[in-house]
């Protein structure tokens, strides 16, 4: 019953499922976007975490057929979305370093645009800073296709790691996540909330987009506004949905 046999099996077998987190923009206090966050329910193994089958996934390359579904299954539900009028403004989607490093990834985005039908720029790819840290100028070079495809850049659990400004002046980056690891501190004046501030301030000056992530309690929620993050994410306002309760959550939306 290895894990990684087990995951070969799950894509055959169906064992994958989208859910979908909302985000809120801080202003209207109406959801702006949708994360898409894979769960895999094995009849063996039962409910395993992204954080227990990723890695592995991405060491043995079963990663590229992951994504792939991914992609596929999340661009299929922006059409259904779509069709229905509950498109959200932007669904973001983790993408893998391993994805993102093939040399068809790009096509392989331009080809799911064209057989859905889908503008490019209802989608934002998440990538984390360790992806900008490897060979520059062929990462550059995809970001920048995928931006010219109209699709949004984000930079996931921003804070933990290099941060460095280079990478953000360097790369076509629409949005920066702030990671949740900054969210504990945030109601009780402390280091967290110099951080939070400082990244604010660095967003804005940079015309950067803002999300914080993890925001599980209002009194964080208050100071993010207080800091005019524009967009929170976190268990205050909803967990990770199904496809059938976000589309639910939308309609409530209207
Ligand atoms: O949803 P959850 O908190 O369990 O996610 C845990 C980790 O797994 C996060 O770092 C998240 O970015 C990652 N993750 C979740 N869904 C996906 C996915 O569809 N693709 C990739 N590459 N990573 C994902
Ligand atoms: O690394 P990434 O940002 O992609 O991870 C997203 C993960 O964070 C999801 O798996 C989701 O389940 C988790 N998550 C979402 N909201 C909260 C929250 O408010 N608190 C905590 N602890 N985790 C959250
Ligand atoms: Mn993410
Ligand atoms: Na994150």
């Amino acid at each position: 019953f290895s894990l990684e046999v087990q995951m070969h099996k799950a894509l055959e077998r169906d064992e994958f499922q989208m859910v979908y987190q909302p985000q809120i923009n801080v202003v209207t206090g109406k959801i702006s976007g949708v994360e898409a966050l894979i769960r895999w329910a094995s009849p063996l193994l039962g409910h395993l975490s992204p954080i227990e089958f990723i890695p592995l996934a991405e060491e043995t390359g079963l990663i590229i057929p992951i994504s792939e579904f991914v992609l596929r299954t999340v661009f299929q539900q922006a059409k259904l979305w779509q069709q229905t009028n509950l498109l959200p403004e932007r669904i973001a989607i983790n993408i893998s370093s391993r994805h993102l490093e093939q040399e068809n990834f790009v096509s392989f985005l331009a080809e799911l645009l064209l057989e859905f039908k889908l503008d490019g720029s209802i989608f934002e790819l998440e990538i984390t800073e360790s992806i900008l840290l490897n060979d520059g100028d062929d990462i550059i070079e995809k970001l920048h296709l995928i931006s010219s495809m109209g699709m949004k850049i984000s930079l996931d659990d921003f804070g933990t790691g290099y941060s460095s400004l280079s990478y953000i002046k360097k790369f076509p980056i629409d949005t920066i996540k702030i990671d949740r690891s900054f969210m504990h501190g945030l109601s009780s004046d402390s280091e967290d909330e110099s951080i939070v501030t400082a990244i604010c301030t660095l967003a804005k000056s940079l015309h950067l987009n803002l999300i914080a992530e993890g925001v599980e309690e209002s009194g964080q929620y208050r100071v993010l506004q207080s800091l005019q993050c524009n967009e929170a994410q976190g268990f205050l306002f909803s967990k990770p949905l199904s496809a059938h309760d976000t589309t639910e959550l939308l309609l409530k939306n209207l």
